[in-house]
């Protein structure tokens, strides 16, 4: 068999294994591995690290809020910026507002994604207004097109549902083997806090982190995983920002609950500290939840070790620091009025390589596991994405692991005009990128063109098969001899 290419003399790292081998590609998928391959395109990979190309599972491309604020990254600058980063995919959220249709949506989202992503895409579909038509007939037709996990939202006025149509929803995924994903934080706790600091005239940007109470993460993360257990779904928490959050994830997949949680660099890198920066600055480093404190990037950093996050992502949520984004409601508007979010899509993977693998904080398979195979198992990519193997997509990574940079917001290949990440020196980059074969990122260029990404129409999580927490009042014979759906 002629190969395509092959990438000669690097170092493969998968989840489970690090091996020396050349890896060979033919119309765009890893055929062959092993010592002296030979083909007409060569990328020399000595001294270099051949890693799956990364997975970004938690990102806002060409999203608006429910505010109506649009992101600053459109589906090319957005999916540009992540390549930079060494992803080769992504899954932004396709967002429903209420009075939308969900096909609507997707159909929305397809016009924005298609002509302009540089790498393969999907979208975890957000779901705001669960009407009947939605239930019955629009989340099966969403999974029948290959988008296979959804959003919900606990908090926010215009975003949140009740507790009886997460069940609702939380049903509809489990007969069709899908996961759901939620922001949980107790949207009383929010509104209450808000208004005890903004009537006392605290309006600076740094009192939103008070204004998320911890409390709020914990007593939602808690709720969320209860509604879950009840009808045994799958549920992913997703950007989990307290050791107490996260404690309890931990100790609910002991007790058999299939529930996965996700981080994100601003919680183990960041905190409130930088929200009191002088000025506005502060305004940069709002997100939510909000970034905490030096305990709780520590205690993360341990959970994040010890493998109570099966997901690292960059929650891009790219407003720019000026009229059009953070500064809309004027120069110095009150916290309560500053779009929620930060950009970091390009730097998901090096601020982890840089502090979690050459810092011994964790492996190189863990850090192949939280940048792509994870992800790919648990939105259904897997093992077309997200790892090193014949048969797989030739999406690959390929890092020198001793380059040191130092963070700029210039060199984000971004729409954004800041990155909370300035200055930072980090040891470890990718240098090439490659896309079913493609290099879509070589020498510091890029190489892509303009809509060259497809869509992933992604199957079932692949780890949130197995039987899981059984409710006894769902069982028959704990329930006078009746079956209660589901
Ligand atoms: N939730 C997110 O997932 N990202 C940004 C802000 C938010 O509330
Ligand atoms: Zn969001
Ligand atoms: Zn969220
Ligand atoms: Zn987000």
């Amino acid at each position: 068999m002629t190969l395509d290419l092959v990438i000669k003399g690097g170092t493969v790292a998968t989840a489970s294994d690090v091996f020396a081998a050349d890896v060979g590609v033919k119309d765009g998928r890893i055929v062959a591995m092993g010592e002296s391959l030979e083909a007409p395109d060569v990328v020399d990979a000595s001294g270099k690290l051949v890693l799956p190309g990364g997975i970004e599972a938690h990102c806002h491309i060409a999203q608006e809020s429910a505010a109506g604020i649009m992101t600053a990254d459109d589906y090319y600058t957005g999916s540009v910026s992540a390549a930079f980063g060494g992803n080769s995919s992504f899954v932004p959220f396709a967002a429903q507002h209420r009075g939308m249709g969900v096909t609507q949506t997707l159909d929305l989202y397809d016009g924005r994604a298609a002509p302009n992503s540089v790498i393969d895409y999907g979208y975890h579909l957000i779901v705001a207004d669960p009407t009947e038509t939605v239930l019955k007939d629009e989340l099966p037709a969403a999974f029948a097109r290959g988008v296979t996990s959804f959003k919900v939202f606990i908090t926010y006025p215009l975003m949140k549902i009740e507790d009886r149509q997460f069940l609702d929803i939380l049903a509809v995924a489990k007969a069709h083997g899908a996961v759901t994903m939620v922001h949980a934080e107790n949207n009383g706790m929010i509104e209450w806090m808000g208004e005890q600091l903004m009537n006392a005239g605290h309006t600076a940007p740094r009192y939103h982190a008070p204004s998320h109470p911890a409390l709020a993460e914990e007593e939602a993360i808690h709720r969320a995983i209860c509604l879950a257990k009840l009808v045994d779904a799958p549920l992913v928490i997703v950007h989990v920002s307290t050791p107490e959050g996260a404690e309890i994830v931990r100790r609910a997949r002991a007790d058999g609950a299939k529930v996965w949680a996700e981080t994100c660099p601003q919680y183990l890198f960041l905190d409130k500290s930088d929200l009191d920066r002088p000025g506005m600055e502060g305004a940069k480093f709002m997100c939510s939840p909000p970034v905490r404190d030096a305990r709780t990037r520590e205690a993360l950093w341990k959970h994040l070790q010890t493998g109570t996050f099966t997901l690292w992502s960059s929650d891009h949520a790219p407003y720019r620091f000026d009229e059009t984004g953070k500064l809309s409601n004027g120069p110095d508007a009150p916290f309560k009025k500053i779009a929620n979010g930060m950009p970091g899509i390009a730097l998901r993977l090096p601020l982890l390589f840089s502090e979690g693998v050459n810092a011994g904080r964790i492996t190189l398979q863990d850090f192949v596991a939280l940048s792509a195979t994870n992800a790919a198992r648990l939105y259904g990519m897997h093992p077309k994405k997200g790892t090193i193997c014949i048969g797989a997509d030739a999406d690959i990574a390929i890092w020198d692991p001793k380059l040191t940079r130092t963070v700029t917001a210039a060199d984000q290949h971004d729409a954004m005009d800041y990155t909370p990440f300035e200055g930072m020196s980090l040891t470890g980059w990718p240098v090439t990128v490659l896309s079913r074969g493609r290099r879509i990122v070589d020498g510091g260029e890029l190489k892509a063109e303009r809509g060259s990404g497809a869509f992933i129409s992604r199957g079932l999580p692949e780890i949130a098969g197995r039987p899981g927490y059984k409710a006894p009042e769902l069982d028959p014979a704990h329930n006078f001899g009746a079956e209660i759906a589901p």
